[in-house]
């Protein structure tokens, strides 16, 4: 299957995350990609994604969240902060609904958390990311069975107008919604990341036209926390469109793979013109945001299960911070899913 990556993913590369009260080395790193392309020759070739303009971005993210990330670097620095822009001050559920004019504040305002930092060439990085989840997308939309775009940003933390989880613009959602521009009645979106989607379940909360199904760690223990109940299934015609498999520590593959089937089984129902996977492989036992028990071994038959549901699939790469052997983990669902 076809490979879509730009070397411009690259330029994101923060220096900083807060984690647990320190200043550290940011997990989600441009190597990881390196990872993955050198275990890409089996997988197909690595092609460069079209520019696809703001059009397709603005169909899930709000105008003046997409304005705010433009902006962001060059208001920052204007501001004289000195340091990787990073939010400190956010609304909370009583406070503001306005969006404060001095960057300290509208960076706050366009983030739900505060450890990812953004600078310069953030936004284009993302964007180069958003393009080759579209240009995947594109590929499926005129007849691959499969396509997999090397996100990186990843992208499945943001929601319409929040950036967050190493997440700024949600490439899994804006390829989705492309799908349906393209034609597709019913898009699914499958997230196996370590992480709840909570932004992709945000985005499509309310809707009929899109399944979210999520397996993750129990968001009562881990990132991000507010969402990703068992409970959360959907709202207004969007009622039982949304599915949540939050799962305790020490989940290996067997407890894992049962929550697979029964999300294979609401696919199935919903019976999609195509899949979109949001392919996160922090899932892992060795990954340090993981509290699952998931060999590398289990994703070859991740990745059959994922490709005996027999749909068009579009695979979005997402999480993934146990970098030696990101490549592999990816390799392998890639290669057990058959293309
Ligand atoms: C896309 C994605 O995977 N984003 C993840 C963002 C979550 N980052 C929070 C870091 C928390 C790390 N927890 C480590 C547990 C140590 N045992
Ligand atoms: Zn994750």
């Amino acid at each position: 299957m076809n490979v879509y990556f730009s070397p411009d993913q690259r330029l994101h590369a923060p220096t900083h995350e807060v984690f647990g009260g320190e200043m550290i080395t940011p997990f989600e790193t441009p190597d990881r990609i390196d990872q993955v392309l050198a275990r890409m020759e089996t997988i197909g070739p690595v092609l460069a994604p079209r520019d696809f303009g703001l059009g397709p971005l603005k169909r899930i993210h709000d105008p003046a969240y997409v304005d705010f990330l433009s902006g962001c670097w060059d208001e920052w620095t204007a501001a004289g902060f000195r340091g990787e822009a990073i939010a400190t001050v956010m609304p909370s559920h009583r406070t503001g609904r306005r969006c404060p004019t001095h960057i300290e504040g509208k960076i706050g305002y366009f983030a739900f958390s505060g450890e990812s930092a953004i600078m310069k060439d953030t936004f284009q990085a993302a964007r180069a990311s958003a393009n080759a989840a579209l240009s995947a997308a594109d590929a499926v939309s005129t007849g691959e069975r499969a396509a997999f775009a090397l996100c990186r940003p990843p992208g499945h933390h943001c929601m319409t107008a929040q950036f967050g989880g190493y997440c700024y613009l949600n490439n899994a959602a804006i390829a989705a919604q492309y799908l349906r521009d393209l034609g597709a009645d019913r898009v699914a979106v499958l997230d196996i990341d370590f992480h709840h989607g909570n932004g992709t379940q945000d985005i499509f909360y309310e809707r009929a036209d899109v399944l979210f199904c999520s397996l993750h760690g129990d968001p009562d223990r881990a990132y991000p926390f507010y969402l990703g109940c068992a409970d959360e299934t959907g709202a207004g015609p969007g009622e039982g469109c949304n599915r949540n498999y939050p799962l305790p520590p020490g989940t290996g593959f067997g407890q894992w793979a049962a929550a697979l089937g029964d999300a294979s089984r609401h696919i199935e129902t919903f019976a999609p013109d195509v899949l979109v996977v949001s392919l996160g492989v922090d899932l892992y036992e060795r990954d340090p945001q993981s509290f699952f028990a998931i060999a590398s071994d289990d994703f070859t038959e991740i990745g059959r299960r994922i490709g005996d549901l027999g749909l068009s699939t579009v695979f979005v790469m997402e999480g993934g911070y146990a970098v030696a052997d990101l490549g592999v983990n990816v390799e392998k669902v890639l290669t057990g899913f058959g293309c």
